[in-house]
Parts: C-alpha cells; structure tokens; sequence
C-alpha cells in the first residue's frame, strides 16, 4: 500500500531516500523550513547505473499539519532537535520518528525530553553527493538499518520497500556506525585527506588506539565489539570509500558545523560517565572543534 513518508532534511541523504521512495509508488513530503512555501518540486537523481531519473516532489514547511505514516529525520546531528521542534508540535504521538543522523546523543535526549513520541533510529552507509537543492547523486550503494529505541510499535512497510531492514534492538547498529564514523571522520578532518589515505599504514597507531579506547567505552555502555573489529571495520569502509571525502571533511571545506560533538564528543561523554580514558577521542574533539572555529571565523 503506498504510504506517504514526511523527510525532515533535504541533504544528500533525504533527496536519495525520497527519490527512491517515489520510485517505490510511494508518496514522500519534503519537510522544509517554518512558512516556506509549499508546492510540487520537479527533483533529480544521478544512479548508481549513472542513469538520470527525475520525481516531482511535494514540499512543506515543517511548521504546518500533514498526514503522514512516519517521519525520517535526515538532517546533520546537531541540527536534529532543532529542526523537530515544529513538527513535534503537531505530529502525533503514536506516528514513527526515525533519527538517521550520524553520531549519538540527540537519539537519547529526544527520546527522554518527548517520551510519548514514537522514537525509531536507524543507520544507513550509502554514498550520496547533493549536487543543488533539487538534484542529488548516489555514489555508493549501502546498507540501511533501523529499529525502535523505546517501546515497540509498527513501521510503514515502505521503508522496507527501500531497503531498510528492521532491528529488534537498533544500539549495536548505532554504535557500528558510530564506531567507523569515530575512526574516519575526524582524522581525514584534520588531515585533510580522502578516506582511503586512512589505510596507508602510517595512520594505523592512531586508528588503534582510538579503537582500544571505544572498545573499553562501549563495553562499559553493554555493548560487545572489540578493538579489532572496530579497527576491522574503519579499515574496510576506508577502502570500500577510498575516492570519497568523509562528511567532516566536507563541513570544514563549506564552513559548515561539523557532527564531532555527536560522534567524538559522545565517546568523550561516555567515557568520563565510565571513568574511563578516552585521550584521542579527546584529541580529534579538540582539533576538529579548532578547525571547525577556524573555518567559520
Ligand atoms: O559516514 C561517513 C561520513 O563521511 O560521514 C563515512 C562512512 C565515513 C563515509 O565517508
């Protein structure tokens, strides 16, 4: 049955997810910012095939009413709860709100500030390039996960229809990505390099210890993976992306925000919740944020 799906966020990731949403028959709403006009915008997307496809999609601004099975929230971390806030005043509380952002923390402090929310996270690894506000570009084709983060509920089946694949408990998939995002996103920041640069051995006792100490944080978190998988897995997705520049990396060069407080900064956070050392995360905490300033001064 075609189900109407609201994106909050209309980056690289809510314009892929939106196209492949229409390609599904189903009807997605581009949630735009408060009192923007509405209306039907004819959208682009480059395939993994480099074949051209183009879907008319209905704006909103997030401050006005819709019907709607679900929202997926596809906006940066640090702009999450903000962006929430006027869909939360009319959403009902049993609709499904499905956080994709990278990094941790707004998931858990949305969930406690608004507990009669219907709170689902997710991850996801595909490759996406925005190229303009209504065009966008799939670079590399991922894996999607989502799962409730409180209490239980049903999902829409279209996000099945597009490749998500659901997680009785979604936390071990957050803190995979999590995890990668840690390894990657900070060093080729500060060093200003392609992800693939991350496997030359060089950068391999810095990766080791920043996978030693969020084996030891997650551990205390109830969470299983050790410092070799981690290392495994920042390793390969390194290879798996090697042409692409990590998001991180992007923000600095745009003079964006970066996610660092959501990604660094949580396993910083944790850490001294435990007690524990977490001194390189700490580091890339501490530099990524000077840059960050640096580049938005
Ligand atoms: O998620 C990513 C990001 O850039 O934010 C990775 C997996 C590191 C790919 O670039």
């Amino acid at each position: 049955m075609a189900a109407t799906l609201a994106i909050l966020g209309g980056g690289a990731i809510g314009q892929l997810l939106a196209m492949d949403l229409c390609q599904q028959q189903h009807s997605p709403i581009l949630l735009t910012r408060p009192d923007s006009a509405t209306g039907i915008i004819r959208h682009q997307m480059q395939r993994l095939d480099g074949s051209v496809q183009h879907h008319s999609l209905r704006h909103a601004p997030s401050n006005q009413p819709q019907h709607c099975d679900a929202v997926l929230v596809t906006t940066k971390a640090y702009q999450a709860e903000a962006a929430l806030a006027p869909v939360l005043a009319w959403l009902p509380a049993s609709t499904p709100i499905v956080l994709l952002h990278n990094g941790m923390g707004p998931q858990q402090r949305l969930a406690q500030r608004f507990p009669t929310h219907n709170w689902w996270a997710g991850m996801l690894t595909d490759g996406a390039l925005k190229r303009g506000p209504h065009s966008v570009s799939h670079t590399g084709q991922g894996v999607r996960y989502l799962g409730p983060l409180a209490g239980q509920g049903r999902m829409p089946e279209a996000v099945t229809d597009i490749g998500f694949i659901s997680e009785a408990t979604i936390l071990p998939r957050l803190w995979q990505k999590l995890a990668v995002n840690a390894l990657i996103n900070p060093l080729t920041a500060c060093y200003g390099c392609a992800n693939g640069e991350l496997i030359r051995p060089g950068y391999r006792a810095e990766l080791q210890r920043l996978s030693d100490e969020l084996a030891a944080v997650a551990k205390a978190e109830g969470i299983t993976m050790t410092a070799e998988q981690i290392l495994t897995w920042g390793l390969s997705v390194a290879e798996a992306t090697c042409g692409n520049r990590s998001s991180m990396l992007q923000d600095i060069g745009a003079n964006r925000s970066t996610e660092i407080d959501a990604i660094s900064g949580f396993v910083v956070e944790r850490a001294q919740a435990h007690g524990l050392n977490a001194d390189a995360h700490q580091h890339n905490l501490t530099r990524v944020r000077q840059l960050s300033n640096r580049a938005q001064a």
